[in-house]
């Protein structure tokens, strides 16, 4: 089993690994511990990470970059709608509505759903990772944002299926972040003391996360997260984009924002320029040759004026740290340490102001750009079989409240089932009294909360359910969780027949039972599932009634029998993926990587002809001057002009013949030249041996 830890990003993706020394980030064929989010699709192949970024200008309108909040989303989502026109490549409304990338691929119009384009991403990384560690790499640990919903994280899980990944668990950035803090910590209080509180900070190119997290010996609970999903990095970039669009349309009549390739090259500069503002404060310059119609651009800033444009920005930092101390009811001085992650933590001006909000300096202990991934394969590790962690559990909360509705007697009943911050992963039991099969619908309760335009999780419809022989309702056990990937679901539920007196069940069912489980089908090992036998029965059930009234007198009496029989679920969730789809998906990423590993091979054989033909010639004028021939001098020139024309674009195996023909002239050569080299050599050394 591998042990992977994978930090997909809006914009860098960071691989982390157990090998015997510990925990690793590895670094990619760029030797670059840094991925970028990128993927460019061309004619014959598609590139992604560090060598698609560096076509993003060149190959502007099939470079596909920032796509990961598309993620469960419908096409007419309004921040897809909003992100549109901004991206330099096309988005296309797939015929489920969710939304689709339209490129140019292998010649053709295609278009790619968002699983397909973080899959291709993901193949890559899982490439990366199985030549760090050089054995097949399956099992991994993936983080996402904490505030993502349901149906972006059910298609994020997609999306590692589609790559060939085994995701074992969906962890929050900021709970990954938090397990890289604590699990190698010896000094904190023993379970029974108060815990250390610690607030997590992450702030990356498109997101902003913060959690609020308590820690005592070998354990870690999130206490409560808050974000502001659309402040990141990027929106700086952003101001200093529109501030120099603006200067350079007065001094220079120029208009960026009709230019795709322009403004690209200018949201570059612009990132620069906002690093280097991290780290100096005098005046700066901006200048780019060629910026449009030939003309070369330049300006200068500051970091004061920097802040000043980024003020709107700033604001927004406030309001996430506010409401994490809200919700986990601390004040400023319970609060141990302040971590920040994330590469847009580096700008001075957002350190001041969490820094100010605390009234206390803030801690860079971990990596900022590593730490996420670090924690996912901690994770990993932890849930591995293969490898000895120290025991750490960790307890994280579900971010918006969930709510089963159903229909009951003329009207619909709903019920609360996972509140805010309730613990997760978790089971409940809720216990219905049905005639018949009956749907649940799932749904996030607070709309308003929801950094999401819909707020429906999904359709449960619980079948088979018949009236007991008497015609009285049946009892139904339905098992609700929200599992390791934090994702709801309805992952179970039964019929109870009842053998005897029915009043004894009841007592059974009212008093809530809390056992420790381990739930093997979601391979955890250290969480501490609860099942709770819940008591929100569904008491407005008319056939309830006069269940409820017999209660309290069944306490002393012997325990029936009963005998339950599990009952099929049929879930219907948002924006799901078919599951023959996702099949073809695989099948295709599969195709596409032998296609890549093709071309791959296709142009190692031309280059070796290239190779060659310009070794040789440089011979030509050196070494071989004198064992030349007319006949091969013309091969070569042949040769190197084939190349140009007629050999620009040929199948491996035309490359692969050139060479041997090549070679056929050449060899001779060679092997002459190696004679009259060793020729004088075996004379010296004769001639030592007299
Ligand atoms: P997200 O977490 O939102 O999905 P991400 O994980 O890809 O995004 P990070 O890699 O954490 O994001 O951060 C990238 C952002 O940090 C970019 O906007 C980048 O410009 C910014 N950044 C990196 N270094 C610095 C620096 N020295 N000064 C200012 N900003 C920086
Ligand atoms: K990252
Ligand atoms: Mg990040």
């Amino acid at each position: 089993m591998s042990v992977v830890g994978i930090d997909v990003g809006f914009q860098n993706c960071y691989i982390a690994v157990a090998r015997s020394g510990g925990i690793e980030t590895i670094a990619n064929e760029y030797s670059d511990r840094c991925t970028p989010a990128c993927i460019s699709l061309a004619s014959k192949n598609r590139t992604i990470g560090n060598a698609a970024k560096s076509q993003i200008i060149t190959n502007f309108k099939n470079s596909i970059h920032g796509f990961k909040k598309f993620h469960g989303r419908a096409f007419d989502d309004p921040f897809v709608q909003g992100e549109k026109p901004k991206l330099p490549y096309s988005l296309h409304k797939l015929a489920n509505g969710s939304t689709g990338i339209k490129v140019r691929y292998l010649d053709e119009d295609k278009v790619f759903t968002i699983e397909q384009v973080t899959g291709m991403l993901l193949t890559k990384l899982k490439e990366t990772s199985e030549s760090a560690l050089k054995k097949p790499v399956v099992d991994c640990v993936i983080s996402v944002p904490s505030f993502f919903t349901d149906s972006e994280r059910r298609s994020m899980l997609d999306a590692t299926e589609i790559a060939g990944l085994n995701c074992l668990r969906l962890i929050s950035d900021t709970t990954a972040v938090a397990l890289a803090y604590g699990i190698y910590k010896q000094d904190f209080p023993s379970p029974e003391e108060k815990p250390r509180n610690v607030v997590f900070v992450d702030i990356g190119h498109l997101s902003y996360q913060v959690s609020v997290t308590s820690f005592n010996k070998g354990k870690l609970k999130v206490l409560a997260t808050a974000f502001d999903p659309y402040l990141g990095g990027r929106n700086f970039d952003e101001v200093l984009v529109d501030h120099f669009c603006e200067e350079f349309r007065s001094r220079y009549r120029l208009n960026v924002k009709e230019n795709p390739r322009a403004l690209l090259r200018l949201y570059q500069e612009c990132e620069k320029l906002k690093k280097l503002m991290s780290a100096n404060s005098s005046d700066l310059p901006l200048n780019i040759e060629c910026f449009m119609n030939d003309i070369d651009v330049s300006g200068k800033l500051n970091r004061g004026q920097f802040e000043d444009l980024c003020a709107q920005n700033l604001m927004r930092i406030e309001a996430p740290l506010k409401s994490v101390l809200e919700q986990s009811k601390l004040s400023r001085d319970d609060i141990y340490a302040v971590e920040v992650v994330g590469g847009a933590t580096r700008i001075p001006a957002i350190k001041e102001r969490i820094s100010k909000f605390f009234c206390k300096d803030i801690n860079t202990t971990l990596n900022a750009d590593e730490a996420v991934a670090r924690g996912c394969a901690l994770q990993c590790a932890i849930l591995s079989p293969a490898f000895k962690v120290r025991e750490f559990s960790i307890t994280d909360v579900v971010p918006f409240p969930i709510t089963l509705r159903w229909n009951a007697f003329l009207s619909h009943r709903e019920c609360e089932v996972f509140s805010k911050n309730h613990a997760a992963p978790f089971s409940k039991v809720i216990t219905f009294h049905k005639k018949e099969p009956f749907d649940l619908e799932a749904f996030y309760n607070l709309p308003q909360e929801l950094p999401f335009p819909d707020n429906r999780i999904g359709r449960f419809t619980i079948q088979n359910v018949v009236p007991q022989p008497n015609g009285e309702s049946s009892k139904v056990k339905v098992k609700v969780r929200v599992n390791v990937h934090g994702i709801f679901s309805v992952s179970g539920a039964s019929l109870i027949e009842k053998h005897k007196d029915e009043a004894e069940d009841v007592v059974m069912e009212t008093e809530p039972m809390v056992q420790n489980e381990y739930s093997p089908e979601e391979q955890v090992r250290e969480w501490k599932v609860s099942i709770i036998l819940d008591p929100a029965v569904d008491k407005c059930d008319p056939e309830l009634e006069g269940t409820s009234a017999e209660q309290g007198t069944g306490g002393n009496k012997p325990k029936a029998k009963i005998k339950s029989v599990d009952l099929a679920i049929l879930s219907s969730t948002l924006r799901q993926l078919d599951r023959e789809m996702l099949k073809c998906f695989v099948e295709l990423e599969g195709k596409m990587i032998v296609q890549d590993k093709l071309e791959k091979e296709r142009n190692d054989a031309k280059n070796a002809v290239e190779e060659y033909v310009y070794d040789f010639r440089d011979k030509l004028c050196g070494a071989y001057e004198k064992l030349i021939s007319k006949d091969l001098t013309r091969i070569l020139e042949d040769t190197e002009n084939w190349l140009y024309e007629e050999g620009e674009d040929q199948g491996k195996q035309v490359y692969l013949d050139k060479l041997a023909e090549l070679k056929k002239f050449g060899q001779p050569v060679e092997d002459r030249h190696k004679e009259l080299e060793d020729r004088p050599r075996a004379f010296d050394e004769l001639g030592k041996k007299i």
